[in-house]
């Protein structure tokens, strides 16, 4: 009988993964962390019972959430991971020659060390530029703390349950801000809406506290089950989200990067918000 994964996150509506084989598990003083190989799917990464990434979907969710808001700005420098042990946010983010400096800030050493192990895919030799900064502690004491200033946040969390809390909180955000530098963006996974809606709503009026334009892109990424998840997009600069096609094109191809899929028609259209979703944002 082989044995099945299944996912915790919403009580109704389970998603079963079938574990061909178990890499890894273990318990660190903060979670749990499995890693087992699915044949559709190849590796998965688990935390908490949550799938938080697998090798064959991967790239869809880490590049909407590093190249939209870093082609968007223009002329980023000095970008920040809050969370992202593992690694895969800032194999995309450091492919852009011109930034000068990425921090990411992980919880939990443990899932850099095993996902650096068991899921080398994902970082690609990221760990190793000497352009990363590795901060290991709390994302929200660090952003409370830190004299450091950024042009693009990136919140590359788990879902608000649990420790990850804190990262959807009204004080992060306004902490998020003060480390913004002129022009800066702010984007933070938000859940899927069709399952999470009440994540969403309380995520955008907290944002809308503190930024001047704050709304959602979208991406259907097939292990976080339920439909689109949505993107928070938070910046003072509105003028961020309305750069047309042409001057998309002649940033993305100035950058020669090798995405699978982003491209400049997909940003445009991530905006793009269904009126039930746009229905859960104006009723906050
Ligand atoms: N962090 C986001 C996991 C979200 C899963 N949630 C869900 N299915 N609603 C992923 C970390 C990847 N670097």
């Amino acid at each position: 009988m082989p044995e099945w994964f299944a996912e915790t996150l919403h009580a109704e509506f389970r998603q079963h993964l079938r574990i061909d084989r178990v890499i890894y598990r273990c318990n660190t003083n903060l979670q749990e962390i499995l890693i087992f190989e699915n044949s559709v799917l190849g590796r998965v990464l688990v935390l908490d019972g949550v799938v938080q990434t697998t090798e064959a979907d991967e790239f869809i969710y880490h590049e909407m959430l590093t190249h939209v808001p870093i082609i968007a700005h223009g002329f980023a420098r000095r970008v920040l991971v809050v969370g992202g042990g593992d690694g895969g946010m800032i194999e995309e983010a450091l492919k852009y020659h011109c930034l000068e400096q990425v921090v990411m800030v992980e919880v939990d050493r443990s899932v850099v060390d095993i996902c650096k192990k068991y899921l080398p895919t994902l970082s690609q030799g990221a760990f190793d530029d000497p352009r990363l900064q590795l901060v290991i502690s709390d994302g929200s004491e660090y952003v409370s703390k830190t004299k450091q200033r950024f042009d693009v946040i990136i919140i590359d969390s788990p879902d608000p349950v649990g420790p990850a809390v804190n990262l959807f909180s009204d004080k992060f955000y306004q902490d998020c801000r003060l480390c913004l530098n002129p022009g800066g963006v702010l984007v933070a996974q938000n859940g899927v809406p069709f399952v999470q809606a009440q994540g969403l709503r309380e995520s955008a009026r907290r944002l809308s506290d503190h930024f001047a334009d704050v709304t959602f892109f979208r991406a259907s990424v097939p292990t976080y089950y339920g439909g689109d998840m949505a993107f928070g997009w938070a910046t003072d600069d509105v003028t961020l989200r309305t750069l047309s096609i042409g001057q998309l094109r002649t940033r993305f191809s100035e950058e020669n990067l090798n995405t699978r899929h982003y491209s400049p028609e997909i940003h445009l259209a991530a905006f793009a918000i269904p009126p039930w979703v746009d229905e859960v944002l104006t009723n906050k």
